[in-house]
């Protein structure tokens, strides 16, 4: 189903015509509001008066976190805190989260968007929907709930954690829509299968997973582990939180919400910006937003544009899934690799798990990284030629696929650490 047509299967020249005349609004809004901007389009020359094509707008300066940070908590604010009615605030892994405040207006555009994402993917008013997500200033969990209460399903608050009572109420509830992590959906797995439920036992039929990156070939794990569609759904706090882009049911790229999010390719280093289809960082303008309306935010996330229509009948534009962050780059021995191509490779490999950790360690000036990967049972521990054979397989994969020598350990099952929210696949010890 199409939640809302007008707006999902729109022409590409209405929809730029809509962006265009809500881009100027907010650049007006943001100018009259919000001193911090006023001042930066000012000595860049640029007012809401003389941006008269989508190439002036390129002229606008790039918003970045560190501008967030030195804003804090509320200069960015483009509306007195009397309109705000909820706070949330990004989880960044340093320094203090910003805080993000949603008029009552941008609460209803917020579920708006996840509304029609997760109707995209397949959820309906007959769903009963799992949210598996830590309830808190993160804005996962409360995101979903309101576009999953929008479109009428029936919401199951449970929040992350206590994984056994998770999936007991999983069961006798009925789940059929599980929101989490992929990796906490990877994990809760294993716990199901440890507590003995069986595939027939639940309902569950579809996953809306996000928060994090997950490749293909974890895709059809967790489709293959819960006999589930696995869709994945793409946000930030900073410009929305869920609800920016997700997969629809075929699973062609995330639809874009055009009409909220005006989204641009740049080259990561240059700030350059890249055409259609080329892979590079994504930047944002919320063009639907009262309380913290962004221009041209940098989200570090590296991915890349499809305008291609979609065999839904959605005419969004879309996005390919995120290849990584951009500072989370890792250069070893001069081969650019992100931790997503690593869980490519060795996913599917034989006696290993999908659960794996990367540990960058710098000796000298040389950046150095081990692998280390779970095994799947204790089986090979008991011949040392065995555990050898298979991390020598696993290093000789990685060096053919991506060109690049590094070192390989195996764990015993359970060593690398369960999240229920986002994992941490790389320990940086340099
Ligand atoms: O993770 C918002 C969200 C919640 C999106 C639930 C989808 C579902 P933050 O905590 O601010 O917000 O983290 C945002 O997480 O810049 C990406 O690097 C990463 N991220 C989010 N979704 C995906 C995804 C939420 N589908 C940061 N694939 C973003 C890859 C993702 N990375």
């Amino acid at each position: 189903m199409i939640w809302n047509k007008a707006i999902e299967t729109a022409t590409r020249s209405e929809i730029k015509q809509l962006q265009w005349e809500r881009l100027l609004k907010t650049v007006k809004h943001i100018y009259d509001n919000v001193p911090f901007y006023r001042s930066r389009l000012d000595e860049n020359d640029i007012s809401p008066d003389n941006i008269r094509a989508w190439e002036d707008f390129k002229r606008v300066p790039f918003t970045t976190k560190e501008d967030l940070r030195q804003n804090y908590p509320y200069n960015l604010f483009a509306v007195p805190l009397k309109k705000i009615v909820r706070l949330h605030a990004s989880s960044g892994t340093t320094g203090k989260p910003t805080p993000v405040g949603y008029t009552r207006a941008d609460l209803e555009m917020w579920s708006e968007c996840v509304a029609r994402l997760i109707c995209a993917a397949g959820a309906t008013e007959d769903d009963v929907a799992q949210i598996s997500f830590g309830y808190g200033l993160f804005t996962g969990a409360l995101g979903l709930h309101q576009g999953l209460e929008k479109i009428g399903a029936a919401v199951i608050p449970i929040s992350s954690g206590n994984t056994e009572k998770q999936l007991m109420i999983m069961r006798d509830f009925g789940a059929t829509v599980l929101i989490s992590t992929p990796s906490y959906a990877l994990y809760m797995s294993d716990v199901a299968r440890e507590m003995g439920i069986k595939r027939e036992d639940i309902k569950l039929r579809l996953g809306l997973f996000g928060a994090e990156g997950h490749t293909d070939e974890m895709n059809a794990e967790l489709e293959n582990r819960w006999g589930i569609l696995a869709t994945e759904n793409y946000g930030l706090s900073e410009v929305v939180g869920p609800g920016v882009s997700g997969e629809c049911f075929m699973r062609t790229g995330l639809h874009i919400n055009e009409d909220c999010f005006f989204c641009e390719i740049i080259d990561p280093v240059s700030g350059e910006v890249l055409p259609r289809g080329a892979e590079g960082e994504m930047v944002i303008t919320t063009i639907n937003k009262e309380g913290f309306p962004l221009l041209r935010y940098r989200t570090k996330d590296i991915t890349s544009l499809i305008d291609e229509p979609c065999p839904c009948g959605r005419t969004s534009m879309r996005m390919t899934k995120i290849k990584g962050r951009s500072d989370d780059m890792l250069i070893i021995k001069g081969v650019n690799v992100y931790p997503s191509q690593i869980e490519s490779v060795i996913l599917g490999m034989e006696h290993i798990s999908p659960y794996y950790q990367l540990i960058i360690t710098r000796k000298g000036y040389v950046d150095n990284m081990e692998v280390q990967v779970e095994m799947i049972d204790d089986a090979l521990l008991e011949s040392y030629t065995d555990l050898e054979r298979v991390e020598n397989a696993v290093r000789a994969k990685l060096h053919t696929v991506l060109g690049l020598e590094c070192k390989v350990r195996l764990r015993e099952p359970g060593a690398i650490e369960r999240t229920t929210g986002k994992a941490k696949r790389v320990i940086d010890n340099r």
